[in-house]
């Protein structure tokens, strides 16, 4: 009965979100647990997913090598597999500390402005604040939420008053906080919708 309820044809993007669920917030879901540095066995994964989507080995494979974000990593031997960045629970993927580039960006939606040049960027439920290296990320990133407004972060001022930064492996930047005094609107320079 199960079997019926199954996709038979795989949504490659459908099983891909499942997995960033799984890899980033709730391994729970499929009743299996990540490891300190955020590794899932992938056997076990395989077996969790198989529950409600056909999938295997292959396909796996397929989806991390093809993936447009590069948003999953399996361990040298392969037995592993973990999310690059982007995760709500606590778990230390072994980012790699990195001077940012001058200037980095945020998008995010018109309506979290006031409370973004009031509060500076909060990480919320995730573990750090994404910043992108350029405009055109930060818009399709801010278009998730609503209609995109792009923030310039004064990175580089950041890091030279202290703040730490991280590139994650699929070179997203991430960073605890970014309070305000380091953010400049950028207006108008968006294509509309
Ligand atoms: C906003 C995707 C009000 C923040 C993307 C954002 C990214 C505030 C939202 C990655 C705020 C959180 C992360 C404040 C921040 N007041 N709103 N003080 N501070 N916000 O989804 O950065 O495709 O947790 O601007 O590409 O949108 O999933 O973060 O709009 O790299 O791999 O609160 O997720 O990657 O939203 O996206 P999110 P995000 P994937």
């Amino acid at each position: 009965m199960e079997d019926n309820m199954k996709e038979t044809t795989p949504d490659l993007t459908r099983i891909s979100k499942y997995m960033s669920l799984i890899l980033r917030h709730k391994p729970q879901v499929i009743g299996i647990h990540l490891d300190a540095h955020g590794w899932a066995d992938v056997n076990a994964l395989l077996a969790g997913i198989s529950r409600k989507y056909s999938i295997n080995r292959d396909i796996l494979d397929e989806i991390v090598s093809r993936d447009e974000k590069q948003r999953y990593s399996f361990s040298e031997d392969g037995t592993k597999i973990r999310a690059n960045q982007g995760h709500s629970i606590q778990v230390d993927v072994e980012l790699t500390l990195t001077e940012p580039p001058e200037m980095l960006c945020h998008g995010t939606a018109r309506r979290f402005a006031a409370s973004i040049e009031a509060q500076g960027l909060l990480s919320g439920s995730r573990l750090y604040v994404h910043l992108s290296p350029d405009q055109e990320t930060a818009e399709k990133v801010g278009r998730r939420h609503g209609e995109p407004v792009i923030y310039l972060v004064d990175a580089g001022q950041m890091h030279r008053d202290g703040y730490c930064f991280y590139l994650s492996a699929n070179g997203v930047w991430l960073t605890k906080v970014v309070p305000a005094t380091y953010l400049k609107r950028l207006e108008d320079r968006l294509t509309p919708n």
